[in-house]
């Protein structure tokens, strides 16, 4: 029988704009890296894909294709795949053929971008129920009624879990693992530790991609919380903190200004900051202690031959 179930929720609006003046009023402003991703955000992410420098979608992308058997082996068929900052939703989508899954969940913040992504699928997918959920899953993860609680995979690729600090990861991970009834489990994609220079043109392209992508957070803040933020007097900075293991990307003032919004303002100096985005680095042991650490049981890990990046599957 061919089901096809759309539960679609919005994410709620409150306490944004609180978040967002806090963040910015601190001693070292920052904005939360969820911001990057508006409709235009998630394009320019999807470009960032695509551009030479940025190897973890591509050399993930070989690992699940070289080892697709592998991993259907590890994780069975019949699951509910739930598909954590699903974006476009390819990644899960070249995965259906091989784990063919009963459900298909899929949650992302980007709520417009991911509706569209998932109309796309359930035309290509018809006999998978599918699930949008507009939702910021990095402060709760609720499963509407119809998730089926057995068999429960989630799916986490990418090395979005590097966008956590490593405690706010555990809490992530353990809240999933909570999720988990019967025969559950995870299949996280984490970037592993590399040379310093491949990491940091990474998040400095060539083109512009990334820069872009980290600009465009002023025009979202502007929409969301009605900030005056002029982008062009801000610039792009990305590079490796060694003693952190992350990669950090920064907005960098250009010129003295004050930036104001409903309710508040701040004035920034040539030369200060917004921290926008972490991205951790892990080490293949680190990354099976932080699963460990969260009640998950590595089963199974792939990486590819130069060893810069690893799919892993656990039990919970
Ligand atoms: C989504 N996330 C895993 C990306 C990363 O590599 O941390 C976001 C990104 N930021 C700049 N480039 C890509």
């Amino acid at each position: 029988m061919l089901t096809q179930c759309q539960t679609e929720t919005r994410p709620p609006v409150a306490g944004i704009q609180a978040e967002l003046s806090a963040g910015l009023c601190a001693s070292q402003a920052s904005i939360a890296p969820k911001f990057l991703y508006d409709p235009l955000g998630s394009k320019l992410f999807e470009a960032i894909c695509e551009v030479p420098e940025y190897y973890p979608t591509r050399t993930e992308a070989a690992i699940l294709a070289r080892h697709g058997a592998d991993i259907a082996r590890a994780v069975g068929p019949g699951t509910t795949l739930i598909d954590l900052g699903a974006g476009n939703c390819a990644k899960a989508a070249s995965l259906f053929p091989l784990l063919h899954p009963d459900q298909y969940v899929a949650i992302d913040i980007s709520w417009d971008f991911l509706q569209e992504s998932l109309a796309r699928l359930r035309q290509r997918f018809p006999h998978i129920e599918m699930t949008a959920l507009g939702q910021d899953f990095s402060a709760r993860l609720d499963l509407p009624a119809n998730i089926s609680p057995a068999r429960r995979l989630f799916f986490y690729p990418g090395s979005s879990i590097g966008n956590f600090t490593p405690d706010e990861a555990r809490c992530f991970l353990r809240r999933a693992r909570a999720q988990c009834e019967t025969d559950g489990g995870l299949l996280i994609g984490i970037d592993l530790v590399k040379d310093e220079q491949t990491l940091s043109d990474a998040y400095d392209d060539a083109l512009g991609v990334t820069a872009a992508f980290n600009l465009n957070v002023l025009r979202h803040v502007n929409q969301l919380l009605g900030a005056d933020f002029d982008v062009r007097g801000w610039r792009h900075q990305a590079f490796f903190n060694r003693l952190e293991g992350r990669i950090e990307m920064h907005l960098e003032a250009l010129r003295d200004m004050l930036v104001r919004w409903p309710g508040g303002s701040r004035s920034f100096a040539r030369g200060d900051c917004i921290h926008t985005e972490n991205s951790y680095k892990y080490r293949m042991s680190a990354a099976i202690g932080l699963l460990e650490q969260s009640g998950f049981q590595a089963t199974n890990t792939w990486v590819d031959p130069d060893e810069w990046f690893a799919v892993i599957h656990a039990r919970a």
